[in-house]
């Protein structure tokens, strides 16, 4: 098993795509095992976007994911960072493949709607970073039989 986590950024918290971002995530099979609702100061938006720092659009970046509040989510599941990742689309909401959360619903790179942690190492940190030990939840679903074959 493998866990991941997933921000609905502060444009989908505001455009009410909570319930569908994640709904999506949820319905493919992922188990939600740690979620709240918080507002992300510059501190940590600098932590979790460090490997940003430099880059052209890194203030724009910092700026936009403290803008509001988001939705952080730990999901559990086999091979649940690049099934978040394949599921959210390309950065680029422009590039990304129909039927994708970025595609769908978003068009510009700079209101993408959401991230997922993009390596086992970059989940383990970042997870570390949104949620302590005890905020997450280990738990068996009836339904996981059909999911996981
Ligand atoms: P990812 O979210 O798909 O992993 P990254 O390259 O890690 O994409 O970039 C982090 C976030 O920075 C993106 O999701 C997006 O919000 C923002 N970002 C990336 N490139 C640009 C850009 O060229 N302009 C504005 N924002 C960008
Ligand atoms: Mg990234």
């Amino acid at each position: 098993m493998e866990r991941t986590l997933v921000i609905v950024k502060p444009d989908g918290v505001q455009r009410g795509l909570v319930g569908t971002i994640i709904g999506r995530l949820e319905a493919r099979g992922l188990k939600i095992v740690g979620m709240k609702l918080m507002q992300i100061d510059r501190a940590l938006a600098e932590r979790h976007y460090a490997v940003h720092k430099g880059k052209p659009f890194y203030e724009g970046l910092l700026d936009y994911i403290t803008s509001g509040p988001v939705v952080v989510a730990v999901l559990e599941g086999p091979g649940a960072i690049e099934l978040v990742r394949q599921t959210m689309g390309a950065t680029r909401p422009s590039a990304a493949q129909p039927g994708t959360i970025r595609a769908d619903y978003a068009i510009d790179v700079g209101r993408n709607l959401v991230h997922g942690s993009d390596s086992p190492e970059t989940a383990r940190f970042e997870i570390g970073l949104f949620f302590r030990e005890d905020e997450l939840v280990s738990w068996q679903r009836d339904v996981d039989r059909w999911i996981y074959g």
